[in-house]
């Protein structure tokens, strides 16, 4: 419940005092496929806003690893249909450690909601394909309060009204990346017949970019992998040439120029640049094969706007290909074995 007026953020399904929260010693988030790539954005957003420390886990992970994780901490534990095989593995092992256990999740009266000690509810509507999309930008925004919540709750942030006008902004800037799809669609065609992407993402965009490439691998069954690019030169950069498609997450702010010189790396290369990025970048315009502008808004949740787009690719170029884009083959809605 956000009420504007009087800056306040309360969750009611997870009521917490500042007593409570001071006990937190740190907090653990799992989570598999994209519920995954939104617990790596959920902790560069916590750490930031809130100054508690944060690991994050692939739930598959999770029971290899000897976790030490005990009743200091907080498990939070992201899955869209609640029903993963392995979060609830690591929700149960989290609960026998002793943590305190917080769910996020889509589906109401799944077994994740009824086996946590709280829950969240992402409220994003039933997903119709098997590929996660808005249950992944609703973990997003559900993730960003929660930040704000407990920055509050630490007192490292005392107003919050003007990042909750940012996010009530949201709606209007997602309807207008959505009336300019087809910027996005007329990629489809042109790129349609590469065999392998690579996405490039730095900071709180990396793991944008690992969803952005998720999705294109899940619906249209073309190789794509996403890396930090300051990793570039220590691997992937052998694989640029003209046939190696480059999808670069550029957002304006610190990793602007860091971002644009990994742009210039592939451009002497001859690889193809596709660049999202926000309107007065102009240098990133004049050097990339096409440019995809985002709306400006807060650092964090520019991460929302940076991803519909990703999924319009994905989207498009499944329907060029002709695969289907709701049933990919082999993969299932909830995996529960
Ligand atoms: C996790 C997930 C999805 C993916 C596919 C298979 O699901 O990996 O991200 O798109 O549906 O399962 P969940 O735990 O978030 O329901």
């Amino acid at each position: 419940h956000i009420d504007l007026d009087r800056d306040k953020l309360v969750f009611e399904e997870f009521p917490l005092t500042k007593k409570a929260f001071k006990k937190i010693e740190k907090i653990w988030i799992v989570a598999c496929g994209t519920s995954y790539h939104a617990s790596l954005v959920g902790k560069y957003m916590i750490e930031k806003m809130a100054l508690v420390p944060v690991e994050v886990d692939l739930a598959s992970e999770f029971r290899y690893r000897e976790p030490l994780i005990n009743q200091k901490m907080l498990l939070v534990v992201i899955s869209q249909s609640g029903e993963t095989a392995d979060t609830l593995a690591a929700l149960r092992e989290g609960k026998k450690r002793g943590a305190k256990t917080l769910g996020i999740c889509n589906v109401l009266g799944s077994t994740l909601p009824r086996e946590c000690d709280y829950v969240i509810y992402t409220h994003a509507g039933p997903e119709i394909g098997v590929a996660s999309t808005k249950a992944f930008t609703t973990q997003l925004a559900i993730l960003y309060l929660l930040s704000l919540y407990f920055a509050k709750l630490n007192g490292k942030l005392t107003e919050i009204r003007t990042f909750l006008e940012d996010m009530l902004r949201l709606p209007h800037q997602i309807e207008i990346i959505l009336k300019g799809a087809e910027v996005v669609e007329k990629l489809a065609p042109q790129y349609g017949n590469a065999h392998n992407f690579l996405y490039l993402g730095r900071g709180i965009y990396y793991p944008i970019a690992m969803e952005g490439a998720l999705k294109l691998k899940e619906i249209s069954y073309i190789h794509a992998e996403a890396y930090a690019a300051g990793e570039m030169k220590h691997g992937p950069i052998a694989l640029i040439d003209e046939n190696m498609p480059v999808v670069a997450l550029v957002p304006k702010g610190e990793t602007y120029p860091k971002m644009l010189s990994n742009i210039e790396e592939v451009i002497c290369r001859q690889g193809k640049l596709i660049a999202l990025t926000e309107k007065n970048c102009k240098e990133i315009g004049e050097k990339a094969n096409e440019v995809i502008y985002i709306p400006s808004s807060n650092p964090f949740l520019k991460t929302i706007l940076f991803t519909i787009p990703l999924q319009l690719f994905a989207y498009y170029m499944a329907v060029f290909k002709g695969t289907d884009v709701d049933q990919p083959r082999n993969l299932a809605k909830s995996v529960t074995v």
